[in-house]
């Protein structure tokens, strides 16, 4: 399934333009180097792969092919190549007649889609900060300007737009590696019609990284949208929220010291959510709850606790407990006196001080991430198609990158283990696959060797031996587990294990860069050291003990807050699963849902640490091009066939070009495909024939079949015999 459709791309590609381009770009190789990989003579090198990288990005040219996949360096500046103009040039017009380009690329998905009328997804994968939301954001405005419309169609072409900074303003916030980096997984299917007209979408998200509602590192920001609240919110809606504008009164945005961001508007921001939330079918009343919830997470955070005799927590007269249960219209609890006992005491027990700031804490990052599920699904109806035709997807992938940071903490371990499963599915639909059919289909191969990262996913997430399942036992065993024994256990089970190391398992060599509370995984794309504080903490995610807080939520008067804290939530004696293992299935559903689909790559890359203009540091990108496994892509590419098809398709197609198998071809399909490409004067290394399937080595063999089978289709509706006139 995976090479049906992928050089399909050159259906009804005139060869000879073709040709001419790739003489053309030949002329102009030395100075701005080849747009395809593929057709670099020292292929296998990986110098010479850099030096073509690095001589295009400092011509702009940030966009480079290896045959259908691109691949992109973030200019980390604004290039002007995204224009009304430039889409018009992509549009409907062949992947290799122009310079590489993220349009193209998303024209020939739609194309494919609309000739072949399957299900597509674009994986654009990359490390953070390397540029895959905003080439997500690119294909999604291609869609939006060249998709066939109507009035009713703009309605959802601009519903699909504006959910974006939407999603960015509560899912989005600076990190140290990207200052408006995806704190969410993304998978967002575009549904078209038969015409090719946007009709729909859906998105699924994956984990938001909640933590960061009530902690953030030094030089990070909370979520966006809570800054942009209150710089750009209007005087009259922060005076009825409780709120003043100045970031420095809240706890919960100060604590990365960083509240102003250089590259950031939060102001202008705020007044694009505001028009994006009236477009994606909010209502005043859901706008007025919404913000009434962000409010009250701020004045969570500066609610403070004293001590009593024995040391149990107690509010006293804490104006933020005014805002928080009377002044948002009501929006967390309509009595402030039990929102009040619930944040002093569990159902039984008083809290002591350090309790009850973990309470507080648990029930800000509850709020937070309900309310931003609450918001996907909000999006979704919006977005929704009542029309039950059948509809053919585009479904666009854009996950947080894999990223290594001084510290590394659970969050980190979530977001690199999702990029692991995302490169071993990458993996698995090119080198692996690729390689396997060859071998099924009985085609001569010289084996092109890969890491293969399933070495890594299972040591995360084997049943019963992999560190998902060593946490989660640990998380069943509260009082007498920690962060500690969970760390011991994982020593014992996986020591011997060539991608995992600890300080006790360490060579003397490396112990010195390991702490005791430390692990180390040998991700596919480096080394990260994980410190284990907090991990069983974060992976159970307690709120759900605490059912004084959440009944307290279910009595709001807020729509949101009760929807979002339903009567039907698990009470304590039911376990509800860790994080980490509804993080797990919810991989394994994104799994199979591309799998069903067709695959198209966009590999990005990060050409510096700096957030630089015009830096590429050839440390940074060669490790990129290393694990990103785009020299292994190269080679399978290079030494193998570019389209295949099986032979029953192919010869259904393109049987009118010869006289023995039009109308009808008797004998078997593989040897109706023989004798059509014998009529067809196919030289033999140009294509191999396999046990269910042809390959077509170079791609203009194809071109000139298909340009033959497009004229007799157009031209000639009559006999066979003039069909074959033409060719
Ligand atoms: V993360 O994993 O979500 O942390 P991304 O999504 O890979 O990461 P993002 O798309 O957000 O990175 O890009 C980071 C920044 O690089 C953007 O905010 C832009 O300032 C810059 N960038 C990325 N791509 C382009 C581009 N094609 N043109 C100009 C770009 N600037
Ligand atoms: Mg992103």
């Amino acid at each position: 399934r995976f090479s049906s459709n992928v050089y399909s791309c050159f259906v009804m590609a005139p060869h000879a333009v073709i040709l001419r381009n790739m003489e053309a770009s030949l002329t102009a190789r030395d100075r701005v180097g080849i747009q395809d990989f593929v057709l670099l003579d020292a292929y296998t090198s990986e110098s010479a792969f850099l030096d073509n990288l690095r001589k295009r990005f400092h011509e702009n040219l940030i966009y480079t092919y290896i045959g259908t996949l691109l691949v992109s360096v973030n200019p980390y500046k604004e290039l002007d190549i995204y224009s009304k103009k430039q889409m018009d040039t992509y549009m409907g017009v062949n992947f290799f007649e122009l310079p590489p380009h993220i349009y193209a690329l998303a024209d020939n998905v739609f194309r494919t889609m609309l000739t072949e009328f399957n299900n597509h997804f674009i994986l654009i994968s990359g490390e953070s900060g390397a540029g895959k939301t905003e080439a997500s954001k690119k294909i999604l405005q291609f869609y939006a300007v060249s998709c066939p419309s109507t009035k009713l169609l703009n309605n959802v072409r601009d519903r699909l737009l504006l959910s974006n900074p939407v999603l960015e303003a509560f899912g989005n916030a600076k990190t140290l590696k990207n200052d408006n980096s995806s704190r969410f997984g993304k998978y967002m299917d575009i549904q078209f019609d038969h015409q090719g007209g946007a009709v729909g979408g859906h998105i699924l998200s994956y984990l938001l990284e909640k933590s960061r509602v009530v902690h953030q590192n030094h030089g990070e920001r909370n979520f966006h949208i809570f800054y942009q609240l209150v710089e750009g919110g209007e005087d009259e809606l922060l005076r009825w929220l409780g709120l003043q504008r100045n970031c420095q009164l809240y706890s919960y945005l100060v604590q990365g010291d960083c509240a102003k961001v250089s590259s950031v508007n939060d102001k202008s921001d705020w007044r694009t959510v505001q028009k994006a939330l009236s477009v994606v079918d909010f209502s005043e009343n859901d706008i007025e709850h919404l913000f009434g919830i962000i409010a009250s997470v701020l004045h969570l955070g500066n609610v403070k606790f004293g001590a009593d005799p024995r040391g149990y927590a107690i509010l006293n007269n804490n104006p933020e407990m005014h805002w928080l249960s009377k002044g948002c219209t009501d929006t967390l609890a309509n009595n402030q006196y039990k929102l009040r006992s619930a944040l002093e005491s569990d159902l039984f027990t008083p809290f002591t001080v350090d309790h009850a700031v973990y309470a507080r804490d648990a029930l800000a990052k509850a709020i937070y991430g309900r309310t931003f599920n609450w918001l996907v699904n909000k999006i979704n109806e919006s977005l929704a198609n009542k029309d039950s035709s059948r509809k053919t997807v585009i479904g666009l992938l854009d996950i947080y990158g894999f990223e290594v940071f001084h510290v590394n903490s659970f969050e980190q371990f979530c977001i690199n283990y999702c990029n692991e499963k995302l490169q071993q599915l990458f993996i698995q639909l090119t080198l692996k696959s690729e390689q396997e059919e060859y071998e099924m289909e009985g085609i001569e191969w010289e084996p092109v060797p890969y890491f293969n990262n399933k070495i890594i996913c299972d040591l995360v997430e084997e049943k019963h031996r992999g560190i998902i399942s060593v946490l989660d036992e640990e998380c069943l065993r509260p009082g007498e587990a920690t962060d500690l024994t969970f760390l011991e256990k994982m020593e014992e089970k996986m020591g011997g294990h060539p991608h995992f190391v600890t300080h006790k398992l360490a060579d003397q060599k490396t112990r010195k860069t390991l702490e005791r509370g430390d692990f180390r995984l040998l991700h596919y794309a480096g080394e990260v050291t994980y410190c284990v504080v907090g991990f069983l903490d974060k992976n159970n995610d307690l709120l759900y003990r605490n059912v004084k807080e959440v009944s307290v939520m279910r009595q709001s008067k807020n729509s949101i807050i009760k929807h979002c804290f339903p009567s039907t939530e698990p009470d304590s004696k039911k376990r509800p699963e860790t994080v980490v293992t509804q993080f797990k299935s919810s991989l394994v559903g994104l799994t199979e849902i591309l799998m069903s689909k067709e695959p198209w790559y966009v590999r990005c890359i990060k050409p510096n640490e700096g957030k630089q203009p015009g830096r590429f540091d050839d440390v940074l990108v060669r490790h990129q091009v290393k694990y990103l496994g785009l020299m292994e892509h190269l080679r399978v590419r290079r030494a193998g066939f570019a389209y295949r098809r099986r032979y029953e398709i192919f010869l259904q197609r393109y049987k009118p070009l010869c006289p023995d198998t039009w109308p009808n071809w008797k004998g078997t399909a593989a040897e109706g495909v023989q004798r059509l490409i014998k009529h067809l004067g196919y030289k033999p290394n140009e294509y191999k024939m396999g046990r269910t399937k042809i390959f077509i080595r170079h791609p203009r063999t194809l071109f000139a079949t298909e340009d033959a089978f497009e004229v007799c289709k157009h031209e000639l509706g009559g006999s066979c015999s003039e069909h074959l006139a033409v060719i």
